[in-house]
């Protein structure tokens, strides 16, 4: 309760961050966009991942008003960087609470406008399995209602969760993003070589996008090209990085 309210606090002092990591594509070296993630700068703890705090505040009041922070800062730092001719999608994660509110759509549509972005979005929510099929009909119209504002979605930790091919068949993502235990993995083990391998392909068969996490060496990037996965993220590319460090990092990566 008390590590509530401090992050309620937290969120109020400006203490919350959000550092991006790089998406790219391994095949034309272009950056393709960066995934919001979340940190929390700790006046006496320094900087601390979403770990340490969104578990705790998870179900709570204090989860939903971080939601709508997070959304509205990924699109004003969209902008931003837009001003400084750097064109980036942003995905940012809603959490299963979140999608579980009546007016999601209503209050995403609202960020849009307030941002000047509604006729330009570039905007992804990565949702993860789970959250996705524990009301399935209710986010297979909410997915429906944001894509028609211009909104994608990709299901995250793909391949962790109970997937099932029937929901995957009825959930109108975009994007499959491939869990890193799979990647990491997949030089030395078979089967999760044969996992990442029909993910990619259930990808295309679905005319999905599919994109592969934990990439951290050349290996990897070579075994994704060759089984036709060529977006990528992952500490071999990039880590998470300051909005500020983004720009400088896309310039000179190749
Ligand atoms: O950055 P790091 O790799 O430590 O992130 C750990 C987890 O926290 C990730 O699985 C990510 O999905 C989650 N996470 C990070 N930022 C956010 C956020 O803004 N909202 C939600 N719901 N989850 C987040
Ligand atoms: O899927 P999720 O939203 O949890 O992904 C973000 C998490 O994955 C963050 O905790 C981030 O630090 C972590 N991550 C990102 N790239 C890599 C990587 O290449 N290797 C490993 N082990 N973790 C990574
Ligand atoms: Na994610």
């Amino acid at each position: 309760q008390r590590m509530i309210k401090r992050v309620e606090r937290a969120l109020s002092d400006n203490e919350l961050v959000l550092h991006y990591q790089p998406k790219v594509n391994m095949r034309t070296a272009e950056v393709v966009g960066a995934e919001a993630l979340i940190r929390w700068h700790h006046p006496e703890r320094g900087l601390l991942p979403p770990g340490e705090f969104l578990p705790v505040i998870e179900d709570s009041d204090v989860m939903l008003e971080l939601g709508d922070w997070v959304i509205r800062e990924a699109l004003r730092q969209m902008t931003l960087w837009d001003q400084q001719g750097l064109r980036l999608a942003v995905s940012v994660n809603v959490s299963a609470c979140q999608l579980q509110r009546t007016d999601f759509v209503e209050k995403l549509e609202q960020a849009l406008r307030e941002a000047g972005r509604i006729d330009d979005p570039r905007l992804e929510i990565e949702i993860t399995e789970t959250a996705a099929i524990s009301d399935l009909c209710h986010v297979t119209r909410l997915i429906e209602a944001c894509r028609a504002l211009g909104v994608q979605f990709s299901l995250d930790d793909f391949g962790t969760g109970y997937s099932s091919l029937t929901y995957l068949k009825l959930l109108p993502v975009q994007t499959l993003k491939i869990d890193k235990s799979f990647v990491l993995d997949m030089s030395r083990d078979a089967e999760d070589h044969a996992i990442v391998s029909g993910v990619t392909g259930l990808a295309k068969a679905f005319d999905l996008t599919v994109i592969a996490e934990g990439v951290e060496s050349v290996e990897h990037g070579s075994l994704l090209l060759g089984l036709g996965c060529e977006l990528a993220q992952g500490y071999g590319i990039a880590p998470a990085l300051s909005p500020e460090r983004l720009p400088d990092w896309a310039n000179h990566w190749k």
